[in-house]
């Protein structure tokens, strides 16, 4: 067997995807998802100018040979362009090996370690009684773990709020540019125990509470987050401090209980390696599409394993339904399985992707295809042209730029 052509599909149906699709001289073809939110055709030229030439001919069936390839190969290794390049192709070489296996991937990775998949949902609001009514809300659907973030008082705009009334910028949204948010991390911190008092009181005990950070902290601010919270039992609380500097988890572990979650913008295992050979994190967040396909995310979540750390695949609306069903493959095998994040897609992107995966309330499961059973409409793709778009960007009172 040998790869034909390999084709890079951009489309936007409620928001940019990047697929590609592989397909065999046999005529088995497979899909990955190479989307990186933002900095999407940086990926399709990685893969159109310097990766498809170097793959046509060659045998479909050599996945880890062709990972290497391209991972040693190049001689400029990681980062999220290359990964996500790395994974799309991975994913999609899975996808094939599955389909000629006749089986569905999670067998052929070692069979089914559970019956189903809990998945984490997403709730927000900008005053604590609206979070409360949203956490209700993912209850009602059958949902035993939501992820809750919250407005602070006095800021219009927020990390996992959108920006209801508008960020204060409207023209960047007019050009396309990045929207601007303003931060305060110290109302922050004095606010957000509140936010989880309240929950409690609402929900019970009887429900995991997950609150993200998504990176705006310093160590010891985090440790003293993590404190304040310990009361309400959260089941993590994530990406507290940028983890270029791994080692700032240490100060965090020294202070307290809260489980704490990393790892959704982490391209390779050597990015993974310090926070969980030290076990200073109880979940790992890598995904498919970010960290190296089936065959990057296995050997990660393989590694944890050893360090009583879990798996927690990142999957918001930004990873693909592609990079999804390959997720829950490994998530149905993976014997140190924790949870799946899961905050779902518009009605245009389930049509264009159509999938094997279903959903039973708050429990994912990837199906019985063969394959990750996930495909791509590629005449629906045609009328979703792709549309420039930014993550917002992030500045303290004074201006001063911070992490988003
Ligand atoms: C999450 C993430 C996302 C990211 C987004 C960036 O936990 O789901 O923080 O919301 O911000 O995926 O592209
Ligand atoms: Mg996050």
């Amino acid at each position: 067997m040998k790869i034909r052509e390999i084709r890079v599909i951009v489309a936007s149906p409620g928001r940019n995807f990047v697929t590609v699709k592989i397909v065999t001289d046999e005529g088995v073809y497979g899909i990955g998802d190479a989307t990186v939110n933002g900095r999407e055709k940086a990926v399709v030229s990685y893969l159109e100018d310097h990766v498809v030439p170097c793959l046509i001919d060659r045998d479909p069936m050599r996945i880890e040979d062709i990972w290497q390839y391209l991972y040693r190969g190049a001689y400029w290794r990681r980062g999220p362009i290359t990964m996500a390049a790395i994974s799309g192709i991975d994913t999609a070489l899975w996808d094939i090996k599955a389909k000629v296996a006749n089986m569905p991937l999670y067998q052929l990775l070692g069979g089914a370690s559970r019956t189903r998949i809990m998945a984490y949902a997403h709730a927000q609001g900008r005053t604590i009684e609206d979070v409360a009514e949203a956490v209700l809300a993912k209850k009602e659907l059958g949902y035993v773990a939501i992820r809750a973030q919250a407005g602070v008082p006095g800021f219009e705009s927020i990390y996992g709020i959108g920006s209801a009334r508008g960020a204060k910028n409207s023209s960047a949204r007019i050009k396309k540019l990045p929207r601007e948010e303003v931060w305060s991390t110290s109302k922050y911190l004095a606010h957000i125990p509140k936010v989880f008092e309240k929950l409690r009181d609402v929900v019970g005990w009887d429900m995991h509470l997950l609150h993200d950070a998504h990176h705006r902290l310093t160590p010891i601010e985090a440790a003293r987050l993590g404190k304040d919270l310990e009361p309400y039992r959260l089941f993590w609380l994530e990406d507290p401090v940028p983890a270029e500097l791994p080692e700032g988890y240490r100060t965090i572990r020294a202070h307290t209980t809260t489980p704490i979650a990393l790892g959704e913008v982490f391209n390779t295992i050597w990015d993974a390696r310090v926070v969980i050979e030290e076990q200073l994190i109880d979940y790992i967040r890598t995904t498919s599409v970010h960290a190296g396909g089936v065959t990057g995310l296995r050997r990660i979540f393989d590694f944890a394993s050893i360090y009583n750390v879990r798996s927690a695949c990142h999957g918001p609306t930004d990873v693909s339904p592609v990079a999804m069903g390959a997720n829950l493959h490994v998530d149905l095998w993976v014997p140190n399985f924790g949870i799946q994040e899961y905050s779902g897609y518009t009605e245009a992107t389930h049509e264009m992707f159509p999938h094997a995966w279903t959903q039973d309330g708050g429990f994912l499961h990837p199906g019985d295809a063969i394959g990750h059973g996930v495909d791509i409409d590629e005449n629906l793709a045609e009328k979703y042209p792709y549309k420039r778009s930014y993550l917002p960007v992030n500045r303290l009172e004074d201006g001063t730029l911070w992490h988003w």
